[in-house]
């Protein structure tokens, strides 16, 4: 087993949140993302969204102790909505530069969250992730292997450099390995178990320090285990996919009122459209998310 490490942090953010990737820089991720089914992001994500998200989630946290004694693990999803640091997170620049270079100028997002897990020193975090894929269900492989269709950004937002933190682990270059959980041809069949010795090469726990970012494939094969130490393990996870595809746990199109939110905001979240806008998109629409293109373009 090997760890993947964050680089030392190098950048200054002279702008909350718009400090981007160049080109060269979205090449090289694009290039790890096609290798090993994931990257780490160059960039830290600064400290004062850190900050924000986890004061809101110690909030949150403190609300569901009251609730819930002694639970191991806490979560919420569509979280864009509960606090204005996670519109930042929809926002952050480098993700929607990536997602804009994978999926053109038609797409969403498909999963905002945050977990947080404790210490658990006996017995089984009944919510604890044992390898799987984000699928794609029900899609058949292509050329042997999963399409990219979704792209998740895990934003660390604490540190995961000591040992039996929880933190993710991933098998390097799984989207190119046979998929889990989907269909292996044209004719749909139910998943028939893993091979005894898928999870033993190329295993790798994504260490870093809080801040780091990691970008990862749809088919990667990953799993995060119980939190061992007493550091708790939080982590803010943004997804993004195109259009046609449906959010994870959101409703779309956006049920209530998006007057509060920007013309980017309210298409990520799944602004109201005709149907066919959805997939194919009118001029106007290609425009919405035209600022993530790369410079080359501009
Ligand atoms: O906690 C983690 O980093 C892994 C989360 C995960 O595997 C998932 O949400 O699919």
């Amino acid at each position: 087993m090997t760890t993947a490490t964050a680089p030392a942090p190098t950048d200054t953010w002279p702008r909350r949140n718009e400090h981007g990737l160049s080109d060269q820089q979205r090449d090289e991720c694009l290039a790890a993302i096609d290798r090993d089914s994931f990257v780490i992001l160059p960039h830290l994500l600064p400290q004062d969204m850190i900050d924000r998200a986890n004061a809101y989630i110690d909030e949150c946290c403190a609300r569901f102790d009251r609730e819930e004694r002694d639970h191991p693990r806490y979560h919420e999803t569509n979280i864009v909505e509960h606090d204005p640091v996670f519109r930042e997170f929809l926002l952050y620049l480098p993700a929607l530069q990536l997602s804009y270079d994978v999926f053109g100028p038609m797409f969403h997002l498909g999963q905002d969250k945050w977990t947080r897990k404790f210490r658990v020193d006996e017995g089984k975090d009944p919510m604890s992730l044992t390898w799987h894929s984000d699928g794609p269900l029900g899609f058949p492989e292509v050329n042997g292997y999963a399409p990219l269709h979704t792209l998740r950004f895990g934003y660390f937002m604490s540190d995961t450099t000591h040992g039996d933190s929880g933190t993710l682990e991933v098998i390097r270059g799984s989207h190119r390995k046979r998929t889990l959980h989907a269909q292996q041809s044209i004719h749909w069949q139910p998943f028939s178990g893993h091979r005894a010795d898928d999870f033993k090469t190329d295993h790798v726990t994504v260490q870093g320090p809080a801040g780091t970012i990691v970008a990862f494939h749809n088919g990667i094969w990953h799993r995060a285990q119980n939190n061992r130490s007493d550091i708790p393990r939080t982590i803010v996870y943004f997804q993004y996919c195109p259009c046609m595809l449906h959010p994870l746990h959101r409703d779309v199109p956006y049920p209530g009122d998006l007057s509060p939110y920007s013309a980017e905001e309210r298409w990520l979240l799944g602004e109201p459209r005709e149907p066919h806008r959805w997939v194919i998109g009118t001029d106007a629409d290609k425009q919405r998310m035209r600022r993530f293109r790369r410079k080359a373009e501009k």
